[in-house]
């Protein structure tokens, strides 16, 4: 344990290291018991974090197993299965997806074709600054880097839907926010043929009904076009820029920049790339009107109307110019999102029609997209709002303990228990304890 800890933050961390090793299934971790029995990628990447700060070694293994899954075309897929897992014990399961006998998918394990913010290389530059053993550190990212460009290359060509330089999601599930306001729109556009996709009672957890059926009918529609390129490109009826995936991707653009300059390699080119998306995000995600980010419609190309947490992603990026640091920070504490909410960040703004204060991603406050705007904040900073975030979630759990998600009202705790991103995460901000206060401009978060 690294930080020096009052008595209540030790009881915490304990409490959260162990559910962390409750959770390690010998390689990996599962974001929870039951629920989510296999590995998610960026679940993984949070995880990371707080095992960087409790079982190093481990931290490493977690990050690789995700990256052994990547397939050759470079993307690295939301989802690895665990053989181990009955087949039936999560739908949608490799059943569903096939990745098996795709010519790009690896041959050693079965994963989803979709991929999710990527936040791997975030999650490996910070572990390098939490490394016990910086020399080993580094050689571990030296075999790791050549497949966190690889990721970064396939977002940039195959993902480059709109043509302007940014990444679209092609699936509701990539965004990591399954059911946000966000694509109320696009899924209502989509014209599904009538017969039934997904098998009744999938879960407990919303959502279900009509939208689970627009996600399982998309995940066919990409499988049974073989994940191709072309289909993606041309016919594929769900696309959108989403200013999450895109901040985690500017993001992760200058978390491999550095990485490149610790191992001996060329930062250049990831900082010039990294321009060109912050110019592209600027240009088509900004709102000079609400003075936020807001997703597009690359299909319709129209901004959507909701309003989400996932405008403030793009703080992640350290040359945010000023005047959208302002606005989301202004937003950011209005009583659209932390000035009306005793526990925030909401995930949609409260004023919203579509906020739904249980609704997993249409309200609720969640720990890693809390610890997004943290890092966010404290990187721009913003020292009193990284503090009122990060109270807010260390808050949380210690009221209502490792849950998925929370009421951002009076922080009743939500869906599965013992949630592996919440446990993790609470050890990176403990860990990271008093370092946003310190006023210097930006001070990069990562
Ligand atoms: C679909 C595992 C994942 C998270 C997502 C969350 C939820 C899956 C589901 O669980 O998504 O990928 O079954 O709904 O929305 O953010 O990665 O914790």
């Amino acid at each position: 344990m690294s930080p020096r800890l009052t008595g209540d933050e030790t009881v915490l961390w304990q409490a959260a290291a162990r559910v962390l090793d409750a959770n390690w299934t010998g390689s990996a971790t599962v974001p929870s018991p039951g629920l989510y029995p296999h590995q998610w990628s960026w679940d993984s990447a949070f995880v990371c974090l707080g095992l960087a700060r409790h079982r190093y070694e481990r931290a490493e293994r977690e990050l690789a197993s995700v990256l052994r899954a990547q397939w050759r075309n470079g993307m690295v897929p939301h989802l690895v299965f665990n053989a181990k897992v009955a087949r039936h014990a999560y739908f949608p399961g490799p059943e569903l997806w096939r990745s098996r006998g795709r010519p790009d998918a690896p041959r050693d394990v079965e994963t989803s074709g979709i991929t999710p913010p990527p936040m791997q290389a975030v999650a490996a530059l910070r572990l390098h600054r939490a490394a016990p053993d910086v020399e080993r550190s580094r050689a571990f990212l030296r075999e790791i880097l050549p497949r966190l460009t690889a990721q970064l290359r396939y977002l940039a060509t195959v993902r480059d839907l709109g043509g302007a330089g940014l990444v679209s999601i092609c699936h509701p599930w990539e965004s990591g926010l399954d059911n946000s306001p966000a694509w109320d729109r696009p899924l209502a556009a989509l014209r599904l043929p009538p017969v039934r996709y997904a098998p009744d009672a999938v879960r407990q957890a919303a959502p279900t009904g009509v939208d689970y059926e627009r996600y399982v009918w998309l995940v066919t529609t990409l499988r049974d076009a073989g994940y191709k390129d072309g289909h993606l490109r041309d016919v594929h009826p769900f696309a959108v820029e989403d200013p999450l995936v895109n901040g985690t991707y500017l993001a992760a653009l200058q978390a491999v920049a550095e990485l490149a300059e610790i191992t001996g390699g060329d930062p250049v080119p990831h900082r010039e790339a990294a321009a060109r998306v912050r110019e592209a995000l600027l240009e088509r995600l900004w709102d000079p009107e609400q003075r936020c980010f807001r997703a597009l419609d690359v299909r319709t190309g129209k901004p959507v109307p909701a309003v989400t947490v996932a405008s403030f992603a793009p703080l992640l990026d350290p040359g945010l110019p000023a005047y959208a640091v302002r606005g989301l920070a202004e937003l950011l504490l209005s009583s659209r999102f932390a000035g009306a909410a005793g526990y925030p960040v909401p995930t949609c703004d409260i004023q919203a029609s579509a906020f739904d204060r249980a609704g997993y991603w249409r309200g609720p406050s969640w720990i890693n997209t809390n610890w997004i705007v943290w890092a966010g904040a404290a990187g721009h900073g913003l020292t009193a709002v990284a503090d009122l975030i990060g109270g807010a979630t260390l808050r949380l759990v210690r009221q209502s303990g490792f849950r998925e998600y929370f009421d951002p009202f009076d922080g009743t705790g939500r869906g599965s228990h013992d949630f592996s991103w919440s446990a993790a995460l609470v050890l990176d901000l403990l860990a990271s304890r008093g370092t946003s206060r310190e006023p210097v401009g930006y001070r990069d978060p990562l």
